[in-house]
Parts: structure tokens; C-alpha cells; sequence
């Protein structure tokens, strides 16, 4: 065991430059950096013409009326037409622009001609209900190919969407849409969760009983569940759409106009609804999919694991990818249904050759084994991407070894919702990978970490995140709220102007950027300032650990104390593990590692994490726990009966 903990640390400082081949074919190149510093607007000008403007802008950017920023000002586009329609145009009709693999098993492969027919014809669907450019649109669907069309059609024409999860609640939903005065709401019967169908309209229902601004719900059939069906609201989509003509001409909007509202849970209070516009957001959302991911249209199979309600599903299976003519696949279900090699049979399957997804999905491949991957050919794949929380440098190098052969270059990419696209990421021809660590600003985006007074820290220390230049897909503020976007945002460091992001960060010797996870996940034990980020980190480097959540506890003596969750390797057995010694020895692991300072106080062992949708743990759950107060609401985990189980299983071990 001991050598195995050596080796891993060992590696943990190893750095993987691309290969030779990679860096010679590689879109984007180190001249770049040099270029968008030299000239950070005409850079910019640079990548907005890879998009179709129906007038081009007079002006890059406008900051005048900081923080609300005007990019591209005065250009007019159609998102949808540059996501579609120009693929078409340019004799690529027959390109599949979707592999979608239902659920079940059922699949179906959608050409970039075939889009524009249901693109088209959803958006007459949507004009014939009255709903005009500026209109909200919500929608709450599964991950079937009519919430792309959807989301499609409202870009079309102008109408600004405001896509809920499918696991959120009745009132999460309802909040959402009564926030943002939603006309519409598109929604399917059900969705197959695990193998089995779930009501969704049902909590559609629900949510909108009373609801003041919904005029009409739109209902895609998918599971075949019975439904309740309020005459002159409900309308079915396969009618609704189904009797629309195939041809419907865009008009070109402003770049400033309006896309989509996206909710994000803020510290407390209601979800801020974070707006993004048009030109800036598809430029950089483009420019980030071709340069990270190393993009080649018509040759790459790009799979992005994301759920369509998290930002990732907006800007990289949606908007990046179509803008950039991709040949991608979206799964419907969960990876583990029917079997935990679902999706290496998918990857396999499509021969899929740049595959992006979360840490937490990453960890959970490990907590399944090796033995899993390892019976599929995994050799199409050639670049690996991170998305969602820090990735500890075990998971990534597991990651590379047994998805990546080895080879692979991974891309651990720090963005937000707030951000729109990628911000910090390795880029995989060029930078020589840190397992760990996002390593470094795009080209053309400027982040820093600063102290308290907004002074840029050394190189070994830590401190806040900030972005210090406007970008070109940044949120355009928080509907409805302009003094909670400056306060949110824009108000910590205010003298410097920078856009403060909320996470925590430090510098290594390089000057490159490791991300400590959210400020509030920092733990101040005894006056010492500690990650949970990098306690997770340490426990799950020791060979025992598959998973680990960390909190700080209040503690009478040390101000905080830390309580880890941990979850164990499919081949360590519970009881084997549970003892006094394995605790001890996980406790020791993470002093040695860390310092004493981190020792856990506490070790717990459970089956499960609370996690939301979008893969993110949600420690303030665990906190109730260790601090031994009722759970508090659990109404956007992906799966609300997993504190049960922690619950009763510590009980249990009482
Ligand atoms: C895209 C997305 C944003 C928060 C962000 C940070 C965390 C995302 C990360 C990462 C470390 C990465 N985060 N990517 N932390 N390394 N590569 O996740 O958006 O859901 O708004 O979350 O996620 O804490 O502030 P969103």
C-alpha cells in the first residue's frame, strides 16, 4: 500500500506536454496568447468571424456603462442560423449533427438538413402561438433531441429561453417562472430515469397551478404516461409542430439581444437568473469549442455528458458545438443504465474522439473499476475534457491511464454560469498538462488571484479568483436585478473593477492557476485557512478512497473542524474499512500529505454523496449532518432519498 501512495504522490508533480503530432495539428497554438495580448478587441474581432453576421458591428466592445458590457455593438445575427442553417448552405446538409441514444436503447442520428426542418418548424410552432422576440420560454424537458430543437427555435426567433432541470422541483420550477414572466412552457410527459419512466408534466402541473403569465404548455411525448390535460393551455408538440411547413426564413437580431436566462443558486434567497445575449456569448462559446477542445469538423465525434439545464448543456452540446458544424452524441440517461459500461459501449459505438464531462462522474468510473473501461476500445478518444469542480490529481490521472490509454491530453477547464464559456483551461496542443490544476487564462481572457485588497498574490500563494477584462460571453447581469448583479459580482473588489468569481484559488511555482473550490467551501481550522478541495484531494489519493466530501463542523476549540464523508473502493469491503485502524490510517494519510493541521476530526463512511444534477456535492447537507441538525432541503439533489441513506446508515453504525 505504501508504495502505491508513493507512486501516486509522484506522479501528482508529473506534467504531460502534448505529443509531437498533437502540438503539429493541434487549432490552436502558443502565438495566440502573444496575439490577444497585443491587441485583446481585435482578437476578439478575429474569432467573431467565424460566425455569419447579417450587418457586421461597429464597435468590439463597449464598457462605458461597466459592468454592463455591449460586445460587438451594432452587429446583427441569427444564433440559430449560425448554428444550422449556414451548415446547410455550405453543402453539409448530410453531416450528422446528433447521434442521440435514448434511454432504452432507442437511438436516433439527426443531419444538420434534418435539424433545420424541425429547427424551422418548431419555430413556426412557437410564432403561431403569438410569442414575439423578446418573449421568455421555459423549458423542462429530458435530454431528447426536442430541447436542442427547442432551444433552437427560440433562438430563432428571438424569443429568450430559461431551460429548467428536469430534476427540479414544482416549485423550483415555478419560481423560475414566475421570475422570469414565462408565456410558455415546453415540457414532455415523462422522463426515464434508471430505467423507468417518471412523471414530468405531472410537476409541470403542479408548478404552474395559479401561474399568472403561462398561456400555453407544450407537450413532447415521450414516455407514453397517462397526463392530466388542461384544455385550451395544453398543446402536444408532435401536433403543435407536426403540422408546421418546413421552411421559416431568420431574421437577424442584435448582438446585444437577448438568448437565454439560466438559474443559479445563490448563497440564499431566491436563484439569480443569469442573462446572457447573443454575439458575444456565440463568438466565445465557438472560439472556446474549436481551441480546447481541438475541434475538427466532419472528422471529430464530440460527446458532452452534460445535462441540457446546466450551463455546460447550454454552451457545449447546444451553441459551441453547432456553431462549429460538430458531430456529437447525447445520451438520455444515466451511466449506469442498464450496466456501469454504458457510456464506454457509447463511446465505442460512435467511435466518440473528444469526450467532456464532471470529476464527480469521473470518481464515480473509479469507484465501478478498471475492469469496466477496460473491456471497451476506447482508442477513437483524443482529447479528454473536466468540467465542474476541481479535479483532484488522481482522478485525472486515472482519467488519462484508463480512458485516455495514457496518451491523451486532458483539458481541465474552470468556467461559471456567469462566465458563459471556458475562461481557464490547459489548451491540448500547447500547454504541458498539470494533473489538477487549470493551469492558465485563454487567450484573450484576463484572471487573476488577488488578496483581501485586490493585490495579485505571488507565485506559491493563494487567494481570490478574479477576472480583470471584460469577455465577450460574460452575463449580461441577473434578470430583473441589476443591484444584485453589481453587488454579486462587482462590489468586493470595486476599486479595481474586477469581476469577482466566488472561488478561491492560489498560484504554484509557475505562476500557474489551481482552483480551491468555492471561498465558502474554505475551512478555517484553528486560524488556518484550508480547502475542502484539498482535503477531498488527499483522501482520495490514499488507494482505500473512491470518493470523499469534506466540511467544516463547528468546533468549540479550533473554530471549524473537519468531518469527511468517504465512500470506498468497490474491492475494500465496509467492515474492513469501517474499523478504528482504516479510519486512522485515512486520517494519518491526509496528515502526511497536507499537514497535521488537516487531519480530519472525523471520518465517516457512507454508500453516497449528495449531489446535485449537475454533479456539484452539496457540503452545506453534509454540514447539517456533522453538525448533527435536521437535514435541510434537499429539493435539487439529482437523487433526495441519498441523505436517507447517509442518515440511516450512520445511525445504524451508532
Ligand atoms: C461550468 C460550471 C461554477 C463553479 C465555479 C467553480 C466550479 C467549475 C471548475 C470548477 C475547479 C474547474 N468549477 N469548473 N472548479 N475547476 N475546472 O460548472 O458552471 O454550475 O455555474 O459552476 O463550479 O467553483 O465557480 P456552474
Amino acid at each position: 500500500m505504501g508504495n502505491e501512495v508513493l507512486s501516486n504522490l509522484m506522479t501528482e508533480s508529473e506534467a504531460f506536454p502534448p505529443s509531437e503530432e498533437f502540438a503539429a495539428g493541434a487549432n490552436a497554438t502558443a502565438a495566440l496568447y502573444g496575439e490577444a495580448e497585443a491587441d485583446r478587441e481585435g482578437f476578439w474581432a478575429r474569432q467573431a468571424e467565424r460566425l455569419h453576421w447579417e450587418t457586421k458591428w461597429s464597435q468590439v466592445l463597449d464598457w462605458s456603462d461597466a459592468p454592463f458590457a455591449k460586445w460587438f455593438v451594432g452587429g446583427r445575427l441569427n444564433v440559430a442560423y449560425n448554428c444550422v442553417d449556414r451548415h446547410v448552405e455550405s453543402g453539409h446538409g448530410d453531416q450528422v449533427a446528433v447521434h442521440w441514444v435514448g434511454e432504452p436503447g432507442d437511438t436516433r442520428d439527426i443531419t444538420y438538413a434534418e435539424l433545420k426542418t424541425e429547427v424551422s418548424k418548431a419555430a413556426n410552432a412557437l410564432a403561431s402561438l403569438g410569442l414575439e422576440a423578446g418573449d421568455r420560454v421555459a423549458v423542462q424537458l429530458p435530454m431528447i433531441p426536442e430541447a436542442i430543437i427547442a432551444m433552437l427555435a427560440c433562438a430563432r426567433l428571438g424569443l429568450t429561453h430559461s431551460v429548467v432541470f428536469g430534476g427540479f422541483s414544482p416549485a423550483a420550477l415555478r419560481s423560475r417562472v414566475d421570475d422570469a414572466a414565462a408565456k410558455v412552457v415546453i415540457t414532455s410527459d415523462g422522463q426515464y430515469r434508471r430505467g423507468k419512466a417518471a412523471p414530468m408534466k405531472a410537476n409541470v402541473d403542479e408548478a404552474l397551478e395559479g401561474a399568472a403569465t403561462v398561456e400555453k404548455v407544450v407537450v413532447v411525448k415521450r414516455t407514453d404516461t397517462d397526463v392530466a390535460w388542461t384544455e385550451g393551455r395544453d398543446l402536444w408538440w408532435h401536433e403543435l409542430v407536426g403540422s408546421q411547413p418546413p421552411e421559416h426564413a431568420p431574421e437577424a437580431f442584435d448582438s446585444e439581444h437577448p438568448l437565454y436566462i439560466l438559474y443559479t443558486s445563490g448563497a440564499t434567497g431566491r436563484p439569480k437568473g443569469i442573462l446572457h445575449t447573443s454575439g458575444g456569448y456565440l463568438t466565445q462559446a465557438a472560439y472556446t469549442h474549436d481551441a480546447v477542445f481541438d475541434h475538427k469538423p466532419g472528422e471529430d465525434v464530440y460527446w458532452c455528458t452534460a445535462d441540457i439545464g446546466w450551463v455546460t448543456g447550454h454552451s457545449y452540446i447546444v451553441y459551441g458545438p453547432l456553431a462549429n458544424r460538430a458531430t456529437q452524441v447525447v445520451y438520455e440517461g444515466t451511466p449506469n443504465t442498464p450496466h456501469e459500461g454504458r457510456h464506454w459501449e457509447i463511446v465505442q459505438k460512435y467511435k466518440v474522439s473528444i469526450y467532456y464531462t464532471a470529476p464527480t462522474l469521473i470518481r464515480t468510473f473509479m469507484k465501478w473499476g478498471v475492469q469496466i473501461p477496460a473491456s471497451y476500445d476506447l482508442s477513437s478518444l483524443r482529447v479528454l475534457g473536466s468540467v465542474g469542480e476541481p479535479i483532484n490529481p488522481e482522478a485525472w490521472v486515472w482519467y488519462r491511464e484508463n480512458i485516455g490509454g495514457g496518451a491523451v491530453p486532458i483539458v481541465d477547464t474552470w468556467w461559471q454560469t456567469e462566465t458563459g464559456a471556458i475562461m481557464i483551461s490547459p489548451l491540448p496542443g500547447v500547454t504541458s498538462a498539470k494533473p489538477g490544476s487549470a493551469q492558465k487564462a485563454l487567450p484573450g481572457i484576463g484572471a487573476k488571484v488577488v488578496d483581501d485588497s485586490g493585490a495579485e498574490v505571488a507565485n506559491g500563494s493563494g487567494g481570490y479568483l478574479v477576472l480583470d477584462r471584460p469577455w465577450p460571453a460574460m452575463l449580461r447581469g441577473v434578470w430583473g436585478d441589476d443591484e444584485r448583479f453589481r453587488q454579486t459580482y462587482w462590489s468586493r473588489f470595486a476599486d479595481q473593477g474586477f469581476y469577482f468569481a466566488g472561488d478561491g484559488a492560489k498560484y504554484d511555482k509557475d505562476g500557474d492557476v489551481w482552483l480551491l473550490g468555492r471561498v465558502d467551501d474554505v475551512m478555517n481550522v484553528s486560524g488556518h485557512r484550508i480547502s475542502t478541495t484539498e482535503v477531498e484531494s488527499a483522501l482520495v489519493s490514499h488507494p482505500t478512497v473512491a470518493e470523499a466530501a469534506v466540511v467544516g463542523a463547528s468546533d468549540p476549540t479550533t473554530g471549524q473542524g473537519i468531518v469527511a464523508f468517504v465512500i470506498l473502493r468497490g474491492n475494500v469491503s465496509r467492515d474492513e474499512a469501517k474499523g478504528e485502524t482504516a479510519t486512522a490510517a485515512l486520517r494519518d494519510h491526509v496528515a502526511k500529505e497536507i499537514g497535521p493541521i488537516a487531519k480530519p476530526r472525523q471520518i465517516m463512511i457512507v454508500p453516497e454523496l449528495p449531489k446535485t444534477r449537475s454533479g456539484k456535492i452539496m457540503r452545506r447537507l453534509l454540514r447539517d449532518v456533522a453538525e448533527n441538525r435536521a437535514v435541510g432541503d434537499v429539493t435539487t439533489l439529482a437523487d433526495s432519498s441519498v441523505m436517507d441513506l447517509i442518515s440511516s446508515g450512520l445511525r445504524s453504525d451508532k
